[in-house]
């Protein structure tokens, strides 16, 4: 008896890991391990030696299992030091440097143009991108029905309501919010969408900037100042712009405005369509019928307005070939922009 204690005792001991303690273990505690034998051989013991026995094999095995239970511990802290060895984090690393993005070029474009015309003292106004048929085109001086509509395909949700076409619906409703009052001096940034099919130079979600300044004696005179400064700030003095006639139902006269190609320089190539030109806003003075809609007397204030195409200027101005760049979210493209934040 005294043996299977000294002995399972030092076995214990000898023990390296959880797998070895358990094996003991197994010879010592499990129902044909050596205690339980010992155990077995009360049956064989006179009656009046079984209690003396039996108390004897039961300090045996208490005395086995509390050895096992502070081996155990021992083990598993050991075990636990190995683990946090091997996972040791290395504070002195230098980590991974976090990705920064950087300004989308729409973004950057159309904030250099707010604040150019903030600059001039224009109030920024915006508005809803599902919009009323009746701000979009009625009061824009197209009524249901008229041919003008089809300057611009749209998608109607219903036959209220659409996805607005033009900033232009900021527009008529800015007129409206004014009552009648002068000066008027807003510019309007916003998405518009029409069912344009997708080139070089279309996208069928593009981001306008309408201008619109009403007030005392505004002349055309004011308006072509106020496009020649914006295009000289845009585009520098190099690159040369044109003033052509156009036609918009809701301005006369009206006028569109070009800028040289920046990838041809004039002479004509595929992302200008062989023209030498690319159109970056429409404009013209404000339609007596949209201000005389909108509570103001035609016969005592006039205005000027003019829509921007904002991919339009962000092409020209980073020599960009295709306007789909700008909308298919490729990091190598995006990240030639950190240089002009
Ligand atoms: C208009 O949208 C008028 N509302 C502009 C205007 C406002 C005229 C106020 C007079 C007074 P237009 O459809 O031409 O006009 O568009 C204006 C500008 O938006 C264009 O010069 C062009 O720069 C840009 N643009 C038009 N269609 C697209 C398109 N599919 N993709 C990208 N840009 C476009």
């Amino acid at each position: 008896m005294e043996n299977v204690l000294k002995e399972g005792l030092l076995a214990i001991e000898a023990c390296q890991n959880l797998g070895d303690l358990q094996n003991v273990r197994n010879e010592y505690l499990s129902k044909k391990g050596l205690v339980t034998q010992l155990m077995g051989k009360m049956k064989d013991l006179p009656a009046e030696d079984k209690p003396a026995y039996g108390a004897q094999v039961n300090q045996i095995k208490q005395s086995l299992e509390a050895a096992f239970k502070l081996k155990e511990e021992a083990l598993q802290e050991a075990a636990f030091d190995v683990q946090l060895q091997k996972g040791k984090i290395d504070l002195s690393l230098p980590s991974a440097m976090p990705l920064v993005g950087t300004l989308h070029p729409l973004t950057i474009v159309q904030t250099e143009i707010e604040q150019f015309f903030m600059g001039m003292g224009y109030l920024v106004k915006e508005g809803p991108e599902v919009e009323l048929d009746y701000y979009n085109f009625e009061r824009a001086n197209i009524p249901q029905d008229h041919p003008a509509r089809d300057m611009q395909d749209t998608f109607y949700i219903n036959a209220e309501w659409l996805l607005r076409t033009h900033t232009t619906a900021i527009q008529t409703r800015t007129l409206e919010a004014y009552k009648g009052e002068i000066p008027v001096k807003v510019i309007c940034p916003g998405k518009v969408f029409r069912k344009d099919d997708d080139d070089a130079t279309h996208s069928h979600q593009f981001v306008q900037i309408e201008g619109l300044v009403v007030g005392d004696k505004i002349s055309l005179a004011d308006l072509k100042g106020t496009l020649e400064l914006l295009a000289r700030h845009l585009f520098g003095e190099a690159r040369v712009i044109r003033f052509r006639p156009s036609y918009f139902q809701f301005t006369e006269p009206s006028v569109e405005v070009d800028v040289s190609c920046h990838i041809c320089n004039g002479k004509g190539c595929p992302t200008c369509k062989q023209s030498g030109w690319i159109e970056i806003l429409g404009a013209g003075m404000v339609h007596p019928n949209v201000l005389r809609m909108a509570g103001f007397d035609p016969e005592k204030v006039s205005g000027f307005a003019f829509g921007l195409g904002v991919e339009r200027v962000a092409l020209l101005k980073y020599g960009i070939d295709d306007i789909r760049h700008l909308y298919t979210n490729d990091l190598r493209f995006l990240n030639n922009f950190r240089r002009f934040e």
